[in-house]
């Protein structure tokens, strides 16, 4: 089965001001189409075909880089789409409670995930991630993620955030901290706290 571009839930510029809509448009239509295009060219023919993109991240030591950046790319934008939206959401009472819980606060876990993202060195991800029942901040480089089996810090990914250059540079260029602190304002907490609850 091949891979394909998940279509968006809301308009281009249903982020504005504070993802503008050109951005979106080519993130999500010509970046994220590219990684499910290279994706579907690196596995054919081979035994990572059929398998889900769950399933290849869990085993992606055993496959070429092609497969680890593109497939990491599908996996990381699909949720980048999912966990964004302009809906004035909050976290449930069952995710507030474990934020409070590993980081004393909202306003704490915000800051430490854009700090996260902030000094991840030239592209990558910032994650809030589960981890032996309980939440954690980290990065990952490149289309890296915590599912894969070669990261550096494992769990499951609740929440992502894109910090290559394509993410923010038309309206921020090279303002990434202003672009980590105005994300904050369109991410919906109603789709982190059902995979929180999945999660856990
Ligand atoms: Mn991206």
């Amino acid at each position: 089965m091949a891979h394909t571009l998940p279509a968006l839930t809301y308009a281009f510029d249903a982020l504005e001001p504070h993802i503008d809509a050109l951005t979106m448009q080519i993130h999500h239509d010509r970046h994220h189409q590219a990684y499910v295009d290279n994706l579907n060219k690196a596995l054919a023919g081979t035994e990572g075909e059929n398998k889900s993109l769950e399933e290849l991240m869990a085993e992606m030591s055993k496959y070429p880089a092609a497969v680890r950046n593109n497939g990491g790319g599908h996996y990381n934008h699909t949720l980048f789409w999912e966990i964004l939206g302009n809906n004035n959401s909050q976290p449930s009472a069952e995710l507030a409670a474990a934020i409070n819980s590993a980081f004393g606060s909202l306003d704490a876990l915000k800051e430490k995930m854009s700090a996260a993202g902030a000094t991840r060195f030239g592209s990558g991800w910032a994650w809030l991630i589960v981890k032996g029942g309980s939440l954690e901040v980290c990065s990952s480089p490149n289309q890296d993620n915590p599912l894969m089996d070669v990261a550096e810090v494992k769990g499951t990914p609740v929440l992502g955030i894109d910090v290559w250059e394509h993410a923010y540079y038309l309206h921020y260029q090279n303002k990434r901290p202003d672009y980590l602190k105005a994300i904050w304002n369109v991410i919906n907490w109603d789709v982190v706290s059902k995979k929180y609850a999945a999660a856990i």
